[in-house]
């Protein structure tokens, strides 16, 4: 198992998949040494509109995948330089790929040699020749359930925006991948008086004003932000490229609007504000720092009388 692989490039790996998925056609590694099974799989595949990918060599194995990020990978078992299912294994013991889909196509016809392989971490078992109209009902329907668990690993079920382990993860990428003249600015908004709308108006409609903000949030920033649900009602944006000075007028922007936006409740509409508080690369240069200062800055601006940015 390669050392390469870390907690957060997993999650990220993921977050790519769910972040590229979006409206992308399917993706399926072809991983076997016959070229006629190939050209066979891939105009099965390509008819149903599903992108294929071919390798036979084992080195490629790793690369491909972090390259191509496929939703599937169709094994064959038996190949000059390749033994498929030891690759499968390995595959199984990495985080990132425990949960892939993997499919043996495979001529082997001995059922204890078919178990084996599946034991050893594939899904599901199918024979040469193939049938074409089965192959491409198992690669869909596999796929489509597999980008819908990946996508609820990082997305917040209520807002749609990334979950606080998401969040946290997508940062530290940011961080980390910030040029040293490079800039980044991450705000801690948190709704005031939370509890109070909830309490006289119910926690659904609660929960509608928090939508209301994510809506908000995804309609003013860029698509290159990182906006997360942090908690309850407290997001965390980050906005790379930007002064510190030019990400404050935008988040300010957003408060101001966001304290004139009404929320319907059974008795009318309401409206709410929230606080915020901003830190920036590179005083502080920690996703961990940032976080840090951006809450206690919050805390500032909640003490200062709330709806209001500081930084
Ligand atoms: P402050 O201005 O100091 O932020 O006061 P507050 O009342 O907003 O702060 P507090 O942290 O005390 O309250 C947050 C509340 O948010 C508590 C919790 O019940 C509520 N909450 C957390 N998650 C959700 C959610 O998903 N939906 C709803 N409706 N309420 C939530
Ligand atoms: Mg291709
Ligand atoms: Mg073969
Ligand atoms: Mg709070
Ligand atoms: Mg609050």
């Amino acid at each position: 198992v390669p050392a390469r692989e870390q907690p957060s490039m997993v999650l990220n790996h993921i977050l790519d998949l769910v972040q590229t998925n979006k409206q992308e056609q399917y993706r399926v590694l072809v991983v076997e040494d016959s070229r006629v099974a190939v050209a066979l799989i891939e105009r099965t595949l390509g008819q149903h509109g599903i992108d294929t990918h071919a390798i036979s060599d084992p080195g490629e194995l790793l690369d491909r995948l972090e390259s191509y990020k496929p939703d599937l990978i169709l094994m064959d078992m038996y190949m000059p330089r390749f033994d498929g299912v030891e690759a499968t294994r390995v595959l199984r013991q990495m985080a990132a790929y425990g949960s892939l889909p993997i499919v043996y196509l495979s001529g082997e016809s001995d059922v204890g040699m078919q178990v084996e392989a599946l034991r050893l971490g594939g899904d599901q078992f199918l024979i040469k020749p193939f049938n074409p109209v089965l192959l491409a009902a198992i690669v869909k329907t596999k796929i489509e359930r597999f980008r819908k668990i990946q996508r609820s690993t990082v997305l917040d079920g209520l807002t749609g925006l990334l979950n606080h382990t998401a969040t946290k993860s997508r940062l530290n990428a940011m961080v980390s991948q910030l040029q040293p003249h490079g800039t980044l600015t991450v705000a801690m908004i948190d709704i005031d008086y939370f509890k109070a709308i909830n309490d006289t108006y119910g926690h659904p409609v609660g929960d509608q004003v928090i939508r209301g903000l994510a809506w908000l949030l995804k309609g003013r920033l860029r698509s290159l932000d990182l906006i997360g649900r942090y908690g309850g009602e407290e997001f965390l944006i980050a906005l790379p490229d930007v002064s510190p000075e030019q990400a404050f007028s935008v988040i300010d922007r957003i408060r101001h609007d966001f304290s004139a936006m009404p929320h319907a409740h059974p008795g009318g509409a309401l409206c709410a504000t929230f606080s915020a508080g901003i830190a920036s690369f590179p005083l502080r240069d920690t996703s961990a720092g940032l976080t840090e200062e951006a809450d206690s800055v919050l805390l500032m601006a909640k003490r200062m009388g709330r709806n209001r940015v500081e930084q």
